[in-house]
Parts: C-alpha cells; structure tokens; sequence
C-alpha cells in the first residue's frame, strides 16, 4: 500500500525522523538503551512515536467540535474487545511502512515487536467486539463520538487447555504498562451505592428528594485515542476506573488494623477488578449491577458536564447529545438520567421524561431468554434506593397514560410492565431500556423481525415506530486491510487506491474479476500464504502438522449449545468414520479448526471444549486416514488469534440453530476474505445470502419459522430421526460409547442422550442436511476455477457488511448526526 506521508522538501526523510522519534522515546520515556533493549521496550518505544502523529489531530478534533457545537455521540459499552492498537494506529496514520523501515534500520523486525503487545481484551465476543469496529468507524467517519466503559484491570480470562479441559488464567494486560492510555486523575466523579433518600420540602411543587448514599466512592477516567482511517479524526474512548475515596484509613492502620485500614480500597476498586467472563449467560450478581451502575453513572455526570460547559443549558441536551446503549447492560442509564435531571438539574418531571426519552437510543443484541437482564428489586432497593423510586414512578405513570387510552388488557400491562412479577419481583432492564428510548434497533434483519415478535412484541404494539434494523459491520480497515496486506494489495492494484477509501461501495467493481483466471490464481495464492501462517502457528503451539492442500473448515467463537459446535463435532466424526468405511471414495482432504472460550460456570460448553479435544487427539493419532483429516482445537482465542485464522479459511462455519444468533459479525469478516460460508438462515447469514448470492455459499438447514414450530409442537424426541439416518446414529454411537475417551467411556452418556431425547438446538434435526452441504463443500472445491470464482465475490459483495455503512445508519436514523461522507 502507498498511504505512506511523502517526504519534506528539506530536513530528515519521514522514514528518518520517525526512527529518531522512536531511538528518543526509547532512552526517555522508556529508559532504555538500543543494546539492551528487550522487544517489549522497542514496542512502547514505537507506540510512544506513533502516539506523538496523532495527539495534535486529536486535539484539533476536539476543538472543531467545540467550535462547531457539533451534536456529540456517546457510546455506552460495559465491553470493548479491542485486541492489539500498534498495527491499527500506525496503518490509519499511514505511516506502517515507515515504521517498519525505520525499525529496518534499528535492525529491528516491526513483526516482532507487534507480537509483545498483549491484546486489550475488555470483552467478551461479538457485542464487545462491535464496539470496538463502531469506535474506529465513528472515527473514520468524523463523528463526535465518546465510547465510555470500564477499564478493566483484568480483561477475559486467558484460556489453558489441559488434558482437552479448558482451565480459566487470570489475564494482566496491563502488567507492563499502556503506552495508549492516558490517565485523567483530574477527571473524577463520586459514585454512591446504598443509603437512603430524603424528601425535603423547598416551597417548590414538588418535594425536593435527595439520595443520601452510604458508600462513595471514586471514577478516574483513562483516555485512549481512537483514529480513523487517514488520521483525519481522532476519538476518545474513555474508560472509568474505581478507586477508594481514600487510599488509606490512616486512623485504623495507626490503631494496629493494617489490613482493616485498607478494606474499602479493596471493595472499592473491585468494581474495575476484572471483565464478566460470561457471555449470555446470567450473571447475577451484585458486584455486575455495581460495574453498571459505576460507569454509567460516571459517564452521564461527565457527558452533562461538559454539555453544560459548551452549551450552559441543560435543557438542549437532546439536540447535543445522543447516548447508545449496547445492550441493556447500561440500562440504568434511564433511571440515572432522569435522577440527574430531576434532582439535581431541578426539570419537573414531565419535560425531563421527554429529554431522557429523546436523548437515549438502545441496541438489543440477543433474544436468549438466560441473557436478558433483570434485577431483583430487593437488591436495587438495597443499592440504588433513588432509582428503584424512579423506576417505580416511570412505570406507574406508564401504566396511568395506557389506562388512558383505554388500554385495560391485565396481560398487555402485566407484559410491558418494568417489574417482573413472576419469578419474585424484577425489574426487566429490557423493557427499561425500551421505554427510556425514541429508538430501538436490533442487529440484523431476521432479529429485528423477531424482537418485533418475541420479546419486544406488546411493546412493539404500543410504539410501532420505535424498534428499527441496523445490521452489524466490521471495520475492513482491521479485518481486510492489516488482516490481509496481500489480498489488500492486489485489490488496490485491480481497482486503484482509492479502493481503500470507500471499500463498501468499491469493492463490487472487483466482480468482473472473478471471471479471470489469473486474478483466481492470485487469491488462492494470497489464501496459501495465510494458511502456511496459520499451519506454522498450529505446528509451533501444538506440535500438529497441518496440510495447507486440505481445506481449512474453520469455527471459531464462544463456544455454546445454541452455536452448535456439537455438529461440527459430529459431523467430524462421521466423516471420519466414513473416511474409514468408505477407503474407495475419493474423500477430500480436511483440516477442522476449532478455537473459542467457554463461560467458566457453563459446564455444558467446557464438556464440548472437551470433546473437539478427545476427536482431535483420536482422530489425528489414527493412521486409517490417510491424511485426509485433521482436527485441531487452538487455544486461547482470541482478536490476534482472529486476525492470523481469519484469512486462511477455506470454509467459514455459521452454523447456529436459526433464530438465536442475532447477527454474527465474524461471519462478515471471514466472507470479505473471501471464505465460503456453510451456515444456516440465521443473523446476518440471511442478509449475506441475499447479497453474495445463496449459490456462492452453502446454505443449509431449518429455517427459524421452522424451528420455532418443531419447538411449539414439543418435538425435541429425536429418537425416530436418530434412527433414520445411519450416519447420525454412527457418530452418536461412538461418542457415547467412548471411542474417543477411553479413559473415560461414560463421559459423553448424558450429552449424547440428550440430544437424542431433548434436542433443544436441533442438532440431530438438521444434522442430515448438514452432512449433505459438507458435500457439497467438497465437490464445490474439486471444481478450482468455481471455488475461486465463488471466494472472489465473496470479497466482493461483502462492502455492505462495512461497519461505515452501519454506523452511517445509526448517523442518519438514530442520532441524527451528519458524517463526513454527507
Ligand atoms: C450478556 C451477559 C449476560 C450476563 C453476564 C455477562 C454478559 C455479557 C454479555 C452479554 C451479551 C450477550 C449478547 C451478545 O454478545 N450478543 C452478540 O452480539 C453480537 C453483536 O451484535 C452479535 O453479532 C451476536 O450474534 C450476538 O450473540
């Protein structure tokens, strides 16, 4: 790519004074010098350099905004899964191979250094990972844009796998420092939990009501710049940290109590101790309605904060400000906002509802009912007594305005209301995001038709005009561009430089060359090339050789029941059964990738880890066959680990049972590097069929109308399917029987028995058409010129997938903000 910054007409070349830049951070701010530099230092030393390009545009953004009085967007996130900023910075500023040959010159290798710099895993899979390709969108497109979230001392934990058991380590990303944060300690707000409320009668309409917390305690803000593409603008992400009021009871420890003086340090700061390492699944506890509570509440007083000081009417807040809520994670927004309005700011409560409600915006990313959020009402009261208050009076004056319009259906207001009656009192933070909201969005097509129906369904009923799609991008910048320098460079020598600056319109000129031949032979050839990498990767962390001939079948995610990684496993074990049964056939060469982490408490998901593990070990042990089948589960996956597997796939599994994957996104990125995709109707792989053509992929299985009508109809039975399909009954057999554990033959009984007898995820239901694509998959990839044909549009239709064009949508309908494309 030649985005480099040309050179001066007088002084040192760029690739000169950047090597200076970077031999001077080294020896000042990192207090090394060149002979006894270990990578990790050369790495700060070239993050530090690369930071100095950007702090002046930062700066300038910052006050083009104030200047203009720009309408600013605020992203609420409890998780930003951002992986690894050295590359992405450096590559948006343009100035990547000028980094390279100045370290060239250090005799230094720009990769090496690349590999120390851990990942920022503040998340934990597709919802937090989304917020980091809107940040760096919001950017590129010149939006205003804040992220606020938390920053984590302790990101998702790194996986170990044991004797094929996931073990959970403690992740320290910041063990040796952040060269891209920069800490605000003058930037701070109290945080209360607990307490009472005092009502005080000032002569005004309405008693005054003060929130009294028994527990304060501190958020410190830490800044991280985020750049868009050319540098142009550059945004803050801004994550809280807890800290103690005081860092020290001096009286107690003074008194002999050493470990009593420090206590509430301890309980104070544990709210930014360590990621939820649980992803749709519940959680629970109190310390993760702490963790929402802190940083929504340190993000609302320092977003007023700096509207007041730009515009010193609070009252034009929804003109300035737009708040995005990912997920119902910040939900408390609403009850927070309305708190800070109306008793603080003194708006009667009427025309503060009407500011909330036009100032917030909600993003639902699951249907699962196990993720939709809840809270005790107990517990609310107990640590937010003032928003319980709150929460109580929305939903009565909710009610009131239903009743009249005459609306009295009891199910109708039972099923809208924000308190869960049911299962002990609940307030549903969804229906409180809904509320509290002028938009809703879901993230694909499919799920937002399903919210309307499901979950979302009475409310959907009451307010038509609020729930919108917005489907799910990723930024090519990461996912095409620094993922895939090769496939980059020959698509900017098919269709010019520019290309890189507007790639979802683009990137469908490519199309006619699907149709040449010696454009093909140059994919496949960049496709070799990341297989060898990632063949080299597998062979140096575990010792298995893989064949880059075969095709590489990649699933990798968290692994769960409803992403069905059991039927890869499955379908893994009848083909090697078949490989061994059927020795004539002309079987095409396999190797089955796995990667993706278990919740900890999900017992279920850590058997399945567990599983793909026993395959892999029998499966790769047997000579029987041939070579034609590998199976690897890599560990500890991860953004990096995503950016090295993503474009050496040959076959990209999306796989779900159809309804419950809200989007996907990874399903995006393998399909702009060109993978085909086997998946079933489901999230964004609808869409992605209808844009890639359904010919260029392998699409298979139940619909959701159909699987939501096998459900209903209660016929989760298997045993006559079971019985039907030889295939199936094999490779159940063996797993149950423990031909692939041994040393442990019952291991698998009651997951086997399971998905005969209650098959939930409709496992054994679509498993008969699964195994079909898989051929399919085959005879596709013995035909080389129609593959290529089919990976080439893959790559060309995917510019829609673009997270530009998903935040230009949240731009236009949601936060009705310009960007710089209008
Ligand atoms: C839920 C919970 C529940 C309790 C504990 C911690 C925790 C953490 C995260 C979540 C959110 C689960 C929702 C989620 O990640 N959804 C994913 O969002 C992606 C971006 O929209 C989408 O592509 C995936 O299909 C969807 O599963």
């Amino acid at each position: 790519m030649s985005t480099e910054q040309t050179s001066a007409t007088s002084g040192p070349t760029p690739v000169e004074a950047f090597k200076q830049n970077i031999l001077a951070k080294l020896k000042y701010a990192v207090g090394k010098d060149p002979r006894n530099a270990y990578s990790h230092d050369w790495f700060e030393a070239v993050a530090l350099a690369a930071r100095d390009h950007l702090v002046d545009n930062w700066e300038e953004t910052e006050a083009q905004v104030d200047r203009k009085q720009h309408k600013r967007v605020y992203y609420l996130s409890l998780e930003f899964l951002i992986g690894r900023l050295l590359v992405d910075c450096l590559s948006n500023l343009g100035l990547l191979e000028t980094a390279r040959a100045a370290l060239a010159e250090l005799d230094v290798d720009l990769e090496t250094i690349r590999q120390v710099e851990p990942d920022a895993a503040l998340g934990n899979g597709g919802l937090g990972r989304l917020a980091a390709c809107f940040m760096e969108s919001m950017a590129t497109l010149g939006l205003a844009a804040h992220g606020y979230g938390i920053r984590y001392e302790h990101g998702l934990f790194k996986q170990v796998v044991s004797d094929g058991w996931q073990q959970e380590h403690t992740e320290t990303w910041l063990d040796f420092g952040n060269p891209w944060e920069f800490e605000r300690p003058e930037v701070s707000y109290n945080i209360g939990f607990g307490g009472s409320v005092r009502t005080e009668d000032d002569g005004g309409e309405m008693p005054r009501l003060t929130w009294e917390p028994n527990e304060t305690l501190r958020a410190i803000a830490y800044d991280t710049p985020v750049v868009g593409w050319r540098g142009s603008s550059v945004n803050t992400l801004r994550l809280w940290r807890a800290r103690a009021m005081e860092d020290l009871q001096l009286e107690r420890f003074n008194a002999g109590d050493h470990f009593g003086a420090v206590a509430d340090v301890v309980r104070a700061e544990s709210i930014s101790r360590v990621l939820y390492p649980a992803d749709s699944t519940e959680a629970g506890q109190e310390l993760r309605l702490r963790q929402e509570y802190f940083f929504v509440s340190a993000s609302l007083q320092d977003l007023l904060h700096r509207h007041m000081a730009a515009h010193g009417d609070i009252r034009s807040l929804p003109d300035k400000a737009a708040i995005q809520l990912n997920d119902t994670h910040p939900a408390i927004a609403v009850a927070e906002l309305m708190r800070q309005l109306v008793d603080v700011y003194r708006i009667d409560w009427n025309e503060a509802w009407g500011m909330t409600v036009a100032t917030l915006s909600y993003t639902n990313h699951t249907l699962l009912p196990e993720a939709l959020e809840s809270w005790p009402v107990s517990l609310m009261e107990r640590l937010l007594p003032r928003h319980m208050q709150i929460i109580y009076l929305i939903n009565a004056y909710h009610i009131d305005s239903l009743r009249a319009q005459d609306i009295h259906d009891f199910d109708l207001l039972r099923s809208v209301s924000l308190i869960e009656e049911d299962h002990g009192r609940r307030v549903r933070m969804g229906n409180l995001a809904f509320l509290g909201s002028h938009s809703i969005n879901g993230v694909s097509a499919l799920h937002t038709d399903l919210m309307r129906e499901t979950v979302f369904r009475d409310l959907h009923r009451l307010y038509p005009q609020r729930i919108s799609n917005k489907t799910n991008g990723v930024t090519f910048r990461r996912w095409l561009y620094q993922v895939n320098p090769l496939l980059t460079g020959s698509l900017v020598d098919a269709l010019g430089e520019n290309l890189l600056d507007a790639p979802e319109e683009r990137l469908r000129d490519l199309e006619p060359h699907a149709d040449k031949a010696g454009f093909r032979k140059q994919f496949a050839a960049h496709r070799q090339h990341s297989k060898r990498a990632l063949a080299s990767l597998v062979q140096e962390r575990l010792g298995i050789h893989l064949d880059t001939e075969a095709i590489f079948d990649v699933q990798v995610k968290r692994i769960h029941e409803y992403k069905r990684q059991l039927l890869n496993l499955l379908h893994t074990v009848a083909l090697y059964q078949a490989i061994r049964n059927e020795p004539t056939t002309d079987w095409v060469p396999r190797v089955k990738i796995f990667a993706g982490k278990a919740a900890a408490s999900y017992h279920q998901a850590k058997l399945i880890i567990k599983l793909a593990n026993d395959i892999a070990r029998t499966i790769n042990a047997d000579p029987t066959v041939r070579g034609l089948l590998k199976v690897v589960f890599i560990p500890n996956y991860n953004v990096s680990l995503a950016e090295v597997i993503i474009p050496a796939a040959d076959l990209s599994e999306q796989i779900s049972t159809a309804g419950l994957e809200a989007s996907g996104t990874s399903n995006m990125k393998f399909a702009l590097n060109g993978a085909l995709t086997i998946g079933t109707l489901d999230g964004a792989n609808v869409e992605m069929s209808q844009l890639i053509g359904a010919e260029h992929m392998f699409i298979f299985g139940m619909t959701a109308a159909q699987v939501e009508q096998r459900k209903r109809a209660g016929e989760l039975d298997m045993s006559a399917v079971v019985a039907g399909s030889e295939r199936l009954a094999g490779a159940l057999e063996a797993v149950r029987r423990g031909v692939f554990s041994p040393d442990d033959p019952q291991r698998y009984e009651a997951l086997v028995e399971q998905l005969v007898r209650d098959d939930r995820f409709m496992v054994c239901a679509d498993f008969d058409a699964y195994w079909h694509a898989q051929r399919r998959v085959d005879a596709a990839w013995q035909k080389p010129a129609q593959w290529w044909k089919s990976a080439v549009l893959n790559t060309a239709r995917a510019g829609w997938f673009s997270s530009d064009r998903t935040i230009g949508e949240y731009a236009v309908d949601i936060w009705k903000v310009p960007t710089n494309r209008d």
